[in-house]
């Protein structure tokens, strides 16, 4: 895990030029939906939809890989997170989502990732526990990763950011 960079930034998963994927908060059918998967969607245009349609359904915590069409990336990540309170026990079906997306990332040899935060929007998990879970889980895995070298927590609010800055700053 050698210059591995771990960085949160403020902004728009759909407006990440410079890394190789960017991860989808998808749905089960992996249709284009609101939030970040909207974002992505509207972003990287109708091929990207027809690319999904061989891929779904996917269950919680599972990660697909699609190209990135119009997109400013090389691919997309497509990860389903657990509804919060229902999709159970939601913690490791969450940081799943986060391993299966780098393992994915790592075997096809790219070098950078952007996630969202995942599963706390419609999913309603709490920011302060994803921040952790996503944190824990990320450096956990870079350990067995050989072609990362950026990951990128991209948030939506400067809350979020908050949130995900501490996380990074107790489990570094
Ligand atoms: N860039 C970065 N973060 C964003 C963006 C964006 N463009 N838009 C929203 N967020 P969500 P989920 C934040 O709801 O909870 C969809 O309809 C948002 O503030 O996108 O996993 C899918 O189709 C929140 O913090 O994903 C699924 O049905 C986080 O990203 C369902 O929602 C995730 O919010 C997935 O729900």
């Amino acid at each position: 895990m050698t210059d591995v960079e771990i960085e949160c930034v403020r902004g728009n998963i759909a407006s990440q030029p410079d890394v190789d994927a960017v991860v989808n908060a998808a749905n089960a059918d992996l249709l284009p939906g609101s939030g970040v998967a909207g974002a992505i969607h509207s972003t990287a245009g109708p091929g990207l939809n027809r690319e999904c349609r061989g891929l779904a359904p996917i269950r919680p915590g599972q990660a697909v890989i699609t190209s990135g069409h119009d997109l400013p990336n090389s691919h997309v990540i497509h990860c389903l997170g657990p509804v919060y309170g229902v999709d159970e026990p939601s913690e490791p079906l969450l940081a799943d989502c986060y391993r299966n997306a780098l393992l994915l990332a790592d075997q096809r040899g790219l070098s950078s990732v952007a996630f969202p935060a995942i599963s706390t929007g419609v999913f309603g998990y709490p920011i302060h526990e994803a921040a952790r879970v996503a944190v824990q889980t990320v450096m956990g895995t870079l350990v067995r990763l050989t072609s990362i070298r950026l990951v990128r927590f991209v948030l939506f609010s400067e809350q979020d950011l908050a949130e995900f800055q501490q996380a990074l700053r107790r489990f570094s």
